[in-house]
Parts: C-alpha cells; structure tokens; sequence
C-alpha cells in the first residue's frame, strides 16, 4: 500500500519524465534540423531513457497496489540558440529533474515509507549519472566553442550512442 500523497507525488513524476522524453526528442529535432545527426541520436537516445525512467514509476505504482493517473504532457520548446545553449538547456533540466526526486525522497521520509525510499534511491544514482554526462559533453562543446573541426568530432561520438534500457540490472 502507498499513501495517496506518495501516490499522487509519483504520478506527477510519471508525467515529469514524460515531459523530459518530449523536450528530448524536440531538441533531437532542432539538432537535426542544424545538421548535426549525431546529437540528434543522442537526444532520441535520451528520449528513450526518458520513456524507461516514467514506465518505473508507472509500474511501482501498480507494484503498491496504487492508481496510475496520467495527465497531459504540457508543450515543450522547440528553439534554441545552437548546440551549447541546447546541452546548457538540458544541464539546466537535468538539476530540476534531480530537485523533483530529492523533493519525492523528502516526502517518502516524512511519509516514513521506507519501500518508496529504496526505489527512490535508484533515481538519485541515476541522476548524479544524467547529471555527468551532459556535463562532460558541455565542458568539451566550450572547449571547441560550438564550432568548426572540434564540433564536427564531437558530434561524431554524439552519434555512438547505443539505448542501453537504465532500469534493467546489468
Ligand atoms: Fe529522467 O532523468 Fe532526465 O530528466
């Protein structure tokens, strides 16, 4: 069983991560749009994990004997101001992603679940991971300002990236 409170904290978070599956694969759109097409598979990439973050939530909802209540996904942006200010863009949406999980962790303490508690924990893991990863790639789009040659390698590496599903244990 899950409070109502804990059950309508996590269903918001379902329709969170759907809305970040959405702005993902609307900036894997403008990416392709630009010419880079291996940012934008990074993007539908990311969309993907998106999709596999909210169908845990979904499912640990069910899990508890819970309600699934899924709400409109509100409009998502659709331009940017390049690659940079796009990776800034989702730096940005990432650290509110993490303030929503450590703000569903506070409710799960306070509600003293501690079942909610644990599955939490993966999302925090997960995200100091989304966190670093657009880090890395933020750091090295400053280093070749966005542009020429140095753009061009990395969207090279852009375009390796593989959907690896996150939820399922390696
Ligand atoms: Fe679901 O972590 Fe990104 O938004």
């Amino acid at each position: 069983m899950i409070t109502k409170r804990i059950e309508d904290e996590l269903n918001k978070q379902v329709n969170a991560e759907y809305w970040s599956a959405y702005f993902y694969l609307s900036m894997s759109a403008y990416c392709a749009e630009i010419g880079l097409a291996g940012a934008a598979n990074w993007f539908r990439v990311q969309y993907q994990e998106e999709i596999a973050h909210a169908l845990k939530f979904f499912d640990y909802i069910i899990e508890r004997g819970g309600k699934v209540d899924l709400k409109p996904i509100a409009e998502v942006p659709k331009e940017w101001n390049g690659i940079i200010h796009i990776f800034e863009d989702t730096q940005k949406h990432e650290q509110i992603v993490t303030s929503l999980i450590y703000h569903l962790m506070d409710v799960a303490i306070e509600e003293r679940d501690h079942a909610a508690k644990s599955f939490l924990q993966w999302y925090v893991d997960e995200q100091v991971e989304e966190e670093s990863n657009v880090q890395a790639i933020l750091d090295q789009l400053r280093m070749v300002e966005g542009k020429g040659n140095g753009l061009f390698m990395i969207d090279k590496d852009l375009a390796l990236r593989v959907f690896v599903d996150p939820t399922i244990p390696k």
